[in-house]
């Protein structure tokens, strides 16, 4: 195994300006944190104060807070523009009568409305629970029921996928859209703003008060309501300073949707919290929009995920060529494994290091990272940040020695840990179940370094003659073959093995489906990688079934293949 990891990428090979790890972390303390915040001086705090108007308070004003622009708009607003907009929104709730605590849902399409909304719910205390504009209606309602939720902000064209009548709790509908009749709880967004007042007064709360539910589906059962709490903005702040490298003349895109944690920790907190120019584009993903947008804004730190790189990357290195992305400083991705491959075309295009980050719904924030300052192993997620202690334990929360596959682990706890699961302390204390210790579900395992190397989840490692296979490892070779766009792995039963591996695999545009493909590229596998480790089985698929935030769904792949149910869906994409 120890053979895999010679490659590496030093930090100087790409920007030798920037800043060591040293200078890093000497000079950065918690304590430094601490008194960015209200509660430092008066022990209160509100998110929404400390993203927004706390740095009008300190002569950022007029900076440019939010570039927005989709296909049919272009705007900007600066951190005085966000700061009368959700005041606006907090005195719309206020009259609703909205309190403190009180659930408020977000269901509608990245659009500067989306952030007045859930910055202005934040202002009077309210805890956001933001969705996918591609929920569908049994969706949508699970997660207001199980939340009790009491209002939700939407759009015309997804009002029919809110089941009122089977929601007692939900008393006020937010819609913005043209031609919005207000009525029986319906309530028209633009008109009500458009009274609002752009005084009001912040709801000032606790660090353990609540921030915001993020719904996120388990292989089986319903979806659990991961809550967060003020306290959470510790890590983002912190994060955003020394993961993401945020300096005050950034402009920082991240392109996930809150309605996955990514879209809020990243797309929202962190960099407001360091007060970064943030750009949010609407719409849809295409390769040469997204460069387009990179070039438009003059983007400098650009948080993406391992889907959209591995679609960029199929999209070929002329599409590149067409865009000037000099302005990118900084390139990160999260959510999936980041196939090695994926780093070294990231070198070869766009001359930066893809700095893979691993953290969770559950985490709040990062805690394994490559780190701006450090030398990065394409295919590991790094090392846990300064202050955090990840091990790989075994099912009795012993600790692993390097290079044995086991839980990761974190010691707890760290300032944006969940709270709770909404409705579900005893699904809550399962992830603590092991003394001290937070199980993520995933596997990996630590090399001799202390970098990190992902595995799978618990749940998707495969058992084959005795030897235990990670589906990231065969998915990143099979992505090595020129003909491999995408690939999905799993286990599949077998009389003599124990479990076989089959690959599920999408091809790049120009190869045909053949048997002789099957054969080369199990060829490949087997020589590049090991015998055991080669796929026995493949089979080709126009598109392979992810969630909306483009992870690869293995447990779906298995259970078509198995004819087994395929338990909760709602996350999957169209
Ligand atoms: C932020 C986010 C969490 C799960 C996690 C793991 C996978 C996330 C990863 C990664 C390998 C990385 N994951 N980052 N796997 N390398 N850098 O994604 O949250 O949607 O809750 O998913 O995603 O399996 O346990 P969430």
């Amino acid at each position: 195994m120890e053979n895999l990891h010679q490659e590496r990428v030093a930090v100087t090979a790409v920007n030798p300006n920037m800043r060591s790890y040293e200078e890093t972390y000497s000079s950065f303390q918690f304590e430094e944190v601490e008194k960015q915040f209200s509660w430092y001086e008066t022990g209160k705090v509100n998110m929404a104060y400390e993203l927004i108007d706390r740095h009008v308070h300190n002569g950022l004003s007029d900076k440019i807070a939010l570039y927005y622009s989709d296909n049919a708009r272009d705007e900007q607003y600066t951190f005085a523009d966000l700061s009368k907009q959700s005041n606006r929104f907090a005195n719309v709730l206020r009259k609703l009568g909205i309190n403190k605590g009180e659930r408020i849902f977000i269901f509608m399409p990245r659009t500067p409305e989306l952030y007045f909304s859930l910055l202005g719910s934040l202002k009077v205390g309210a805890v956001v629970g933001p969705l996918f504009e591609a929920f569908m209606e049994s969706a949508v309602k699970d997660r207001l029921l199980d939340s009790e939720a009491v209002a939700i902000v939407t759009t015309p064209a997804l009002l029919g996928r809110i089941p009122r009548s089977e929601l007692p709790s939900l008393k006020h509908i937010i819609v913005f859209g043209d031609e919005v009749e207000a009525g029986e709880g319906i309530v028209n967004f633009s008109s009500e703003m458009a009274q609002a007042s752009e005084e009001a007064e912040i709801e000032w709360l606790g660090r353990e008060d609540g921030l915001i539910i993020h719904y996120t589906s388990g292989s089986t059962g319903k979806p659990k309501g991961v809550f967060h709490v003020q306290n959470a903005m510790i890590q983002h702040y912190y994060t955003g300073k020394v993961v993401l490298d945020l300096k005050s003349d950034d402009i920082y895109w991240c392109t996930a949707d809150p309605g996955w944690v990514t879209g809020t920790s990243y797309g929202i907190f962190a960099p407001w919290l360091n007060g970064a120019s943030n750009v949010i584009r609407g719409g849809r993903f295409s390769p040469s929009d997204w460069y387009n947008t990179i070039q438009k804004y003059g983007v400098t730190v650009w948080y993406s995920a391992p889907t959209a790189f591995r679609m960029l990357m199929g999209a070929g290195d002329d599409t590149v060529k067409q865009f000037d992305l000099s302005s990118l400083r900084h390139v990160l991705s999260v959510g999936e494994p980041l196939n090695p491959e994926v780093v070294r075309w990231g070198l070869k295009v766009y001359n930066q290091r893809i700095h893979d980050t691993w953290w969770m719904t559950e985490t709040g924030g990062q805690l394994i990272c490559n780190y701006p300052s450090m030398e990065i192993k394409p295919g590991s997620m790094g090392k846990p940040l300064p202050g955090v202690q990840a091990a790989i334990i075994d099912d009795s929360g012993n600790e692993l020695p390097p290079y044995r596959m086991g839980n990761l682990a974190i010691r707890t706890p760290w300032p944006s840990m969940m709270r709770k699961i909404w409705n579900n302390p005893s699904k809550y204390e399962e992830y603590f179940r092991l003394q001290g210790w937070y199980v993520s579900g995933d596997s990996a395992y630590q090399d001799e370094d202390g970098y990190f190397w992902f595995q799978g989840r618990i749940d998707d490692v495969i058992n084959t003659s005795g030897e235990r296979v990670g589906p990231f490892e065969v998915e990143s070779k099979l992505v090595e073959h020129p003909a491999v766009a995408e690939a999905g792995v799993i286990g599949k039963p077998d009389p003599m093995r124990g479990e076989i591996i089959k690959a599920f695999i999408s091809l790049r545009e120009g190869y045909e489906a053949s048997e002789e493909l099957k054969q080369d590229i199990y060829k490949f596998v087997k020589e590049g990688l090991s015998a055991h480790a080669a796929p026995r089985e493949i089979e080709f698929k126009d598109k392979l079934p992810k969630t909306r935030s483009g992870k690869i769904m293995r447990r779906v792949l298995k259970a078509w293949e198995l004819s087994l149910p395929t338990g909760d869906l709602s996350t999957i994409e169209d």
